[in-house]
């Protein structure tokens, strides 16, 4: 089913050529974890939701994969933190960022931003580099999921937190975040907004959560998500 989503998408213009062989890719590392959320995942995943909680201007920023497979999720993240929600594209036209648009709104995103830059991400070419203010400049914590390499080390440059939802524990952008989920990314968002309404409920103060983020080390994780693929899941 992901995979017609990804098709589908590709051919209303939605999702980039390259958006399909980065599904691929996903695909291969997903099948090394069992096609499920593990331990460290999790783990990230509540950690994750620990960020989007205490940032004081959290951004979800949405591309062509992620528009299509998932965006009542993403609009819902970015409802319950609350965020902002910015469409990033990497392969970036127009006439893409307008149909991505059209498709959250369709799925009853109120606000969402970069449909109109007025900014640029430094060190990467311009349409790559486009942002908004509002968003991406501004943010403390942002969460990018399925996002190429150089834009996720240009962002960390910028000294922003970064949380990224990839497969590949190996990829640029999870060796570049502060935070990294290694699972696909329709598991990991429901896993994301269940942990932010369970820390709510449980009433975890700001020194739990601080401390939880403190206690984290990405690369230890990383770490151990390599040896679980290596003994497969
Ligand atoms: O829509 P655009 O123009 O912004 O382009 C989006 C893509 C994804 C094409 C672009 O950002 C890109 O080229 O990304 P990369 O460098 O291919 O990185 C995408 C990463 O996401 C790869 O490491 C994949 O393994 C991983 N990935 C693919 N599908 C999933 C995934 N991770 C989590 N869940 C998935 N479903």
């Amino acid at each position: 089913m992901k995979r017609e989503k990804i098709i589908e998408g590709m051919k209303m213009g939605i999702v980039a050529e390259a958006g399909l062989i980065a599904h691929g890719r996903g695909e291969a590392f997903d099948y090394l974890l069992g096609e499920k959320t593990v331990l460290e995942a999790d783990l990230a995943e509540k950690i994750a939701a620990y960020h989007l909680l205490l940032a004081k201007n959290p951004v979800v920023s949405v591309n062509g994969n992620t528009a299509v497979l998932v965006p009542d999720d993403m609009i819902k993240l970015s409802e319950i933190i609350p965020a902002k929600l910015e469409i990033n594209l990497f392969y970036r036209n127009e006439e893409r960022v307008k149909k991505i648009a059209d498709l959250l709104r369709d799925h009853g995103a109120k606000e969402i931003l970069g449909e109109n830059p007025d900014a640029e991400i430094p060190g990467l070419d311009h349409k790559r580099a486009l942002c908004t203010k509002e968003g991406t400049i501004e943010a403390d914590v942002i969460i990018i999921p399925l996002e190429d390499g150089d834009r996720a080390s240009a962002l960390k440059k910028m000294g922003k937190t970064i949380i990224a939802v990839d497969l590949n524990p190996l990829s640029r952008t999870s060796k570049a975040a502060d935070v990294t989920v290694v699972d696909d990314v329709v598991r990991a968002l429901p896993k994301m907004i269940s942990y932010i309404e369970e820390i709510r409920k449980k009433e975890e103060s700001e020194d739990m959560m601080k401390s939880g983020i403190a206690d984290f080390n990405n690369s230890d994780n990383l770490e151990k998500i390599l040896n679980r693929m290596g003994k497969k899941g």
